[in-house]
């Protein structure tokens, strides 16, 4: 029986290299494959799932189009084609092609999602969003104070001494980083987890930090000065390699163990440890994860955090750095994404780049001078993901005509006027990253797509035909609609790297020139040279001070006491991917649907047992989810995961408000509160 290396495109740091047995056309298992040295266990029980997921009988298999609320019938793709110019001919027509929509988000990594704002651009125009759910507070933080977004290969962090996971629950959003964890605390190292609530990762620290929501700028600071007063500063790095460190050092006067203890909620005595390890254990890793630059002080928490690694020579030296996302396969420049969801790039007159994604909704609703009539959405789920849940469907519903592109029914999808039918991983090929591991990989086709699916770039074609571009226009930005067509297009892109399609069929192959250990050379791409705890270029840039200092979350206990006591967390689930996977029967196993979760002091005085029905609300809006006691939290903290569907109960983003971090214009979903009671 044939088997394939292919790769995991989920947007999922580990990026799992996959070797899938085909026996009749089907797929009939999925193996770890082991040239991919940071995944070498293989997939996790998401990356199995896809045994049920692209046989499952929820999944889209031809066009189909809404008639009424709720429900849709079949067209043919002659039909919709049709539909779809039509629609796009009259709103142009009206308002000219930025009144259309191009919204894309991010369902899957590969090199060939770029073909969607190049469609857009060809066909006159759109209007598009800038900025990113995900990561970029922490990556604009990192770029300002490091150069870059890069950091040492996953297995240096076996090196490691001293290992801070940060606002990162990798035993569930990381799985196989947990392998270098473990080989480092076998070798003696300790491990210092850093979280308002307890997790599976939690479950190996030696010290546990639980600070309150949206302050570890301050905790950072505080460690610090206790670090600096200790005199365990490395004194000759700081001087040779550190921008800043002078006005720092006093701008940290008022941070005073009681002061950092007040403001963040974490006793004197942690931090005294804290400081007391990361001055004398050496060499030290920090992973910082995506969960605490989900605030609107997010990037100044993050340049904070750098600073205890600048301040300690923790940086280009192995089993030392910043582990936050490696960007080393961003290499297919003008619009290097190879990940395939970055925002989109520059604005040119044509695309006209004037959303937020964090404000969706509130952006769509205000928008004019075209306003918008049309939304293409494809690779998102923006009703359930973005912030501001209402306000991005009242954006949705007064539009002329939407087009969704999905996989299954969603959130979105069932607001479109058509749903076209996507690909899954296994019936197109591409070139995806990473933002872990440093290695390109080949998601190979391996079937045919089941019942009329089309692969988007297919779509794009005949839309494209029939609006009356020619073949040699389309060529300019789309592989031909035939698997040599994408491979050609592909090996055109690999071309420059020296990296041929072979090679990847084989397995996985790292990006030239990836170092093993990041800054080992101590030169940094920064305007100075160096790292910078002072950078000029955050506070032109993002109008915050040139040092990293803490403000309070727009949301928290001092900036809104009283009617909305309870900090809203709302992180992933271990199970599904966002809103993908939590609706196959194999992951209903092990996630039995959304609940809220909360301490025992803080359902005992709303009178909440477990399994109660509670309401969830602030003035946003409300969920009604069953009470689950967890006794990991922090008082005063409760947990609504993401992903949950409407019909689940679980649109936890009708609490949110779109908003956006201080830096990198990501979304500040965490950046809330609310108040829960019986009902
Ligand atoms: N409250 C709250 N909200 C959050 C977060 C949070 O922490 N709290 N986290 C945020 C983060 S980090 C992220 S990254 C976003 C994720 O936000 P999204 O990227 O919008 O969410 P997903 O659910 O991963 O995927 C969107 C859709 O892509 C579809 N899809 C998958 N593969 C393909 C394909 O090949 N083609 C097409 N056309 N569609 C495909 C899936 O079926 C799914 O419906 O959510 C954000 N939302
Ligand atoms: N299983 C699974 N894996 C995934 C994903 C998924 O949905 N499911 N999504 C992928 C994507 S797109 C992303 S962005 C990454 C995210 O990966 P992570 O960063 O690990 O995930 P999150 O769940 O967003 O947040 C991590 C932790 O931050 C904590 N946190 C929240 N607020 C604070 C705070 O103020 N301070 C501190 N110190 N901690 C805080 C949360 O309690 C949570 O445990 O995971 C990727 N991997
Ligand atoms: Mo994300």
């Amino acid at each position: 029986m044939p088997v394939f290396t292919t790769a995991c495109p989920r947007n999922c740091y580990s990026t799992c290299a996959l070797r899938v047995t085909v026996a009749d056309g089907r797929v009939t298992a999925i193996d770890p494959h082991p040239g991919n040295l940071a995944t070498p266990e293989g997939a996790c029980l998401k990356g199995l799932s896809y045994l049920e997921r692209v046989y499952s009988p929820d999944r889209i298999l031809q066009p189909l189009r809404r008639v009424q609320e709720g429900v849709f019938e079949p067209i043919g793709w002659e039909a919709a084609l049709d539909l779809i110019v039509e629609k796009l001919l009259q709103a142009t027509a009206r308002h000219g092609p930025q009144s259309v929509l191009y919204y894309a988000a991010s369902g899957t990594k590969g090199l060939l999602n770029g073909c969607g704002l190049a469609f857009w651009r060809a066909f006159g125009g759109c209007t598009t969003t800038y900025g990113d759910l995900c990561w970029p507070a922490g990556l604009e933080a990192t770029r300002l104070t490091l150069g870059e977004n890069t950091h040492s290969a996953p297995w240096d962090l076996a090196n490691a001494r001293l290992l801070v996971l940060w606002g990162k629950n990798a035993a569930e959003t990381n799985i196989h980083q947990m392998r270098f964890v473990e080989q480092a605390l076998d070798q003696g190292a300790t491990l210092v987890v850093i979280d308002p609530r307890r997790t599976q990762t939690s479950e190996r620290a030696h010290l546990l930090l639980q600070p309150k929501p949206g302050t570890d700028g301050a905790l950072a600071l505080g460690v610090v000065k206790l670090i600096l007063e200790a005199g365990q500063a490395d004194s000759e790095f700081i001087e040779t390699h550190v921008q800043g460190f002078e006005p720092f050092a006093e701008s940290l006067k008022s941070w005073t163990p009681a002061r950092t203890a007040e403001v963040t909620g974490v006793p004197e005595t942690q931090l005294q440890h804290l400081a007391e390890l990361m001055g004398r254990v050496k060499p030290m890793t920090i992973c910082a994860g995506f969960g605490m630059q989900r605030y609107t002080n997010a990037g100044q928490s993050m340049r904070a955090m750098q600073a205890l690694l600048a301040i300690t020579g923790n940086i280009g030296k192995p089993g030392a750095g910043w582990v936050y996302a490696n960007l080393a396969t961003q290499i297919f420049g003008p619009v290097k994404d190879p990940l395939g969801f970055f925002p989109p790039a520059q604005p040119d007159g044509i695309a006209r780049v004037s959303i937020s994604t964090a404000r969706l909704g509130r952006d769509m609703l205000a928008q004019q001078e075209p306003p918008l009539a049309f939304a293409w959405i494809e690779r998102g789920n923006p009703v359930s993901q973005n912030p501001e849940t209402s306000k991005v469907l009242e954006a949705l519903r007064g539009l002329d005509f939407r087009v969704v592109v999905d996989e299954r029914m969603t959130d979105t999808a069932r607001e479109a006027d058509l749903i076209l039918p996507s690909k899954s991983l296994f019936e197109q090929s591409d070139v995806i990253g990473a933002y872990w591991h440093a290695y390109l990989q080949l998601r190979q086709k391996v079937i045919e797509p089941p019942g009329e699916v089309k692969p988007e770039t297919e779509i794009y074609w005949a839309l494209g035909q029939r609006l009356g571009m020619t073949e040699t226009e389309l060529r300019e930005f789309l592989p031909e609609p035939t698997d040599a067509g994408v491979e050609a297009w592909l090996q055109k892109r690999l071309d420059p790297f020296g990296i041929s399609l072979d090679q990847l069929r084989e397995g996985p192959v790292l990006v030239p020139g990836t170092p093993e250990v990041a800054f080992a050379e101590l030169r940094f791409a920064t305007p100075s040279g160096k790292i910078e705890l002072w950078s000029e270029e955050a506070a032109r840039r993002w109008q915050v001070g040139p040092l990293p200092e803490y403000r309070e979350p727009v949301e928290s206990a001092a900036s809104s006491p009283g009617r909305y006591p309870l900090h809203l967390l709302t992180p992933n689930t271990k199970n599904g991917i966002h809103s993908q996977f939590l609706t196959l029967s194999v992951i209903r196993q092990f996630e039995a649907g959304p609940a809220l979760l909360i301490g025992a002091e803080d359902a005992q005085s709303r009178g909440l047992r477990p399994g109660d029905q509670a309401r969830i609300f602030n003035d946003r809006g409300e969920l009604r989810l069953p009470v689950c006691l967890d006794f990991g939290l922090r008082p005063g903290v409760v947990v609504v995961f993401n992903g949950w569907s409407a019909q689940d109960g679980g649109s936890v983003n009708l609490l949110s408000e779109g908003r956006e971090t201080d830096m990198g214009h990501g979304a500040a979903f965490h950046d809330n509160r609310v108040e829960v009671e019986r009902g």
